[in-house]
């Protein structure tokens, strides 16, 4: 079964891709044997957009769809706990609808829910987007909303993040989460059309510059998302990024960011926050907790 499904896979099917995915998801019969004979070889670049809530992340993704459509690519976007119900359907340009290519082979949208398991999230997107990455696409966008942790974790399975932010008030800047600043590959600047925009953008230029790092300094990319105004832009920084990202030095901190969360969520498999909590709460009944030495009985 694995095996006609993994062929239909590699040929980009894309019934066979998600029919993969839901495996991956469910944890199904024949998910270890799955994602052990994946092609260890993809062309995809894989593009984390991550930004606050509403910032346009999801407009900005359906203008580089139309445009990387144009341009005969194949694309596919993953959408990490949607905030709203995603619906890319409605929001495809009418040049796409006209042309049908929604229902086409070259755009493939899926949305993953967080479970909210220890590890549990970061763990199930290596893994879809390294069966996405099997179907051969050209791109593979993962959008995810950034507040917490997510983002940071994005930023380990992307070959390069993108940071959407919309203009502020030109001194909110110096207090851009720290966090937001190390793992932004180029950052966007959406909702361009606001008039506070050219001042903000100056601003995170110059910002950019002072924490310029191995050779490469984020470029600050203005967009606005709704006219499809900067996307051009956009695909070129990418562009640019990846081929200066070829290095295997990146590629091997990937992948060993990639084993650690995998070996982490293998480990802690059996470890439920419930039953931590139902242990927690049998010992201070008991009168008797000390999570160090509870701890030790789950090593
Ligand atoms: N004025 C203006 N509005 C925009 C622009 N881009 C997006 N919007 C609007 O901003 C709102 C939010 O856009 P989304 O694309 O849903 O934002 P998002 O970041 O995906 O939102 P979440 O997924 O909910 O975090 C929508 O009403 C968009 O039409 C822009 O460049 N200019
Ligand atoms: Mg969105």
């Amino acid at each position: 079964m694995i095996e006609a499904l993994l062929k239909g896979l590699l040929t980009g099917d894309i019934k066979s891709l998600s029919r993969s995915i839901s495996i991956v998801e469910n944890e199904a019969t024949g998910y270890e044997e799955l994602l052990t004979q994946l092609p260890n070889a993809s062309h995809t670049k894989v593009v984390g957009i991550t930004g606050p809530p509403g910032a346009g992340k999801s407009t900005l993704v359906n203008a580089l769809i139309n445009a990387l459509l144009q341009q005969g690519k194949k694309v596919a976007i993953i959408a990490v706990d949607p905030s709203s119900p995603f619906n890319f359907g409605a929001l495809l340009g009418d040049r796409i609808r006209m042309a049908q290519h929604f229902n086409s082979p070259h755009v493939y949208i899926r949305s993953l829910a967080s479970r909210g398991a220890l590890g549990g999230l970061s763990t199930k997107i290596i893994e879809v987007t390294d069966v996405v990455k099997a179907a051969g696409f050209d791109y593979l966008f993962i959008e995810t909303v950034g507040v917490g942790q997510s983002e940071v974790d994005i930023a380990g399975i992307a070959d390069t993040s993108i940071v959407v932010v919309v203009p502020e008030a030109g001194d909110e800047i110096q207090t851009m989460k720290a966090g937001l600043m190390e793992i932004a590959n180029i950052f966007v600047v959406n909702k361009s059309d606001r008039p506070t925009a050219d001042q903000f953008v100056k601003n995170l230029r110059l910002l950019a510059h002072t924490k310029m790092r191995d050779g490469w300094e984020t470029p600050v990319i203005k967009t606005v998302a709704t006219q499809e105004k900067g996307i051009d832009e956009l695909i070129a920084a990418i562009t640019k990024h990846q081929q200066q990202n070829e290095q295997q030095q990146r590629k091997a901190y990937l992948l060993a960011e990639k084993l650690y969360q995998l070996i982490q969520h293998r480990r802690m498999k059996n470890v439920s926050k419930a039953a931590l909590l139902a242990d927690v709460m049998k010992h201070l009944a008991a009168g008797d907790v000390n999570v160090y030495k509870l701890a030790q009985t789950y090593a």
